[in-house]
């Protein structure tokens, strides 16, 4: 299975193209959508999302309500199209308005004009825009909805906003009930993340933050310790850092592991004739040797602070070359809780993947039938 995903912030809409998904899988709209407006929600977030209300139009690779085994395409129209489109439009616009020249420090901006040959940031930040991730999350819904059919179950919170931080750890069936302005699973918490976004929006500032995402029911196996790039943790590490802004991932003890010794690292593996083998801590977030082990994943990923700060940074202008502030697009403050709800997308998708490659199957009913046949 493959997904590609196209559109500009402004132009007409975001797409992503699925294919070699199974035929036979029930698409619920109404989840897509749910999912789209959760993406768009979370304390912190900019002007932008008043004017879009993202929904998805399935244009192929479905008829009444199931998936035939084609390529499937989802799209999702800009409606800040229409106020942008005389400097946007394929079919030709105005160039001379809208450029952006004082390129920002952590945005794809200068490093984007020089790899393309551009003299105005506008054709690389388009593109390298977060609003790519509402492509990414209704393809990650659907991904969701067939892992699901297998009983494989993805979720996520919000760890930490900036300097607040939750250290507690919350079993699998929680995670449902976050706080859903931040994401974060403790209100108290919550309220102070808040009240450190609304400080950063004064101060022309951005926050960055960690989020969790867990996967559970995923039998072993998934992934292999014989290659490199079927390594399980490679797999979803390279899916999660491909999320716009993210700049770490760590599984289990992550990071955490490298300052402890291995005995109180390794999880003890254990056996008894109705659970068969299992284990009583999980430090190695349910991949081991690159492949899934049968207990939950954890996979934690950072987001840096949005590069677009209200305040400017010192920076250059490439037409002038002279030091100036750094370009105010209009942006979001904070966007953490949008970020988990993209990891889960990502992390939806990279697993759909590796489930087809190594089981394969026109149909989901095949599919189903050979997971079934896996051990634990
Ligand atoms: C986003 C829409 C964008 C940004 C944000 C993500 O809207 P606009 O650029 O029109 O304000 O708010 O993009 C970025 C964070 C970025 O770095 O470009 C969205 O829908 O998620």
């Amino acid at each position: 299975m493959k997904i590609v995903t196209s559109g500009e912030s402004h132009g007409k809409g975001l797409f992503a193209v699925i294919e070699g998904f199974p035929a036979g899988l029930n698409v619920r709209i109404g989840s897509i959508d749910a999912a789209l407006a959760r993406r768009q929600s979370g304390y912190g977030r900019g002007a932008r999302q008043a004017i879009e209300c993202d929904r998805v139009e399935i244009l192929t690779g479905v008829r009444d309500g199931i998936t035939l085994g084609s390529p499937v395409t989802l799209a999702i129209l800009n409606r800040d199209y229409e106020n942008w489109k005389q400097w946007m439009a394929p079919e030709g616009c105005d160039l001379s308005a809208r450029r952006l020249t004082a390129v920002r420090p952590g945005h794809a901006d200068l490093s984007g004009m020089k790899k393309f040959s551009q003299t105005d940031a506008r054709n690389i930040l388009e593109r390298a825009s977060a609003r790519e991730t509402a492509a990414r999350v209704a393809a990650g819904e659907l991904c969701r909805m067939l892992l699901e059919e297998l009983g494989v179950f993805v979720s996520g919170y919000v760890r930490n906003i900036g300097p607040v931080c939750d250290e507690e750890e919350y079993p699998f069936d929680r995670l449902s009930c976050r706080e859903c302005a931040c994401g974060m699973m403790n209100a108290a918490l919550a309220e102070r993340a808040k009240r450190e976004i609304d400080a950063c929006r004064s101060a022309g500032d951005t926050l960055g933050g960690i989020c969790e995402i867990r996967v559970k029911g995923l039998k072993s196996g998934f992934g292999s310790c014989m290659t490199y790039p079927e390594k399980l943790d490679a797999r979803l590490a390279a899916a999660a850092m491909s999320v716009q802004a993210v700049k770490g991932v760590e599984f289990g003890a992550g990071f955490g592991a490298a300052r402890l010794r291995g005995s109180a690292v390794h999880d003890e593996i254990f056996y008894d004739e109705a659970r068969g083998f299992y284990r009583r801590t999980n430090r190695a977030g349910g991949i081991e040797g690159g492949m899934s082990n049968g207990e939950e994943i954890v996979l934690r990923a950072a987001m840096k602070p949005i590069p677009t700060l209200g305040a400017g940074l010192s920076t250059v202008d490439t037409e002038t070359m002279q030091p100036v502030r750094a370009a105010a697009e209009r942006s979001d403050v904070c966007a953490v809780p949008a970020c988990e709800q993209v990891l889960e997308a990502a992390v939806c998708a990279e697993l759909c993947a590796a489930v087809l490659e190594r089981l394969g199957g026109d149909t989901l009913a095949q599919l189903k039938a050979r997971y079934g046949e896996l051990p634990q």
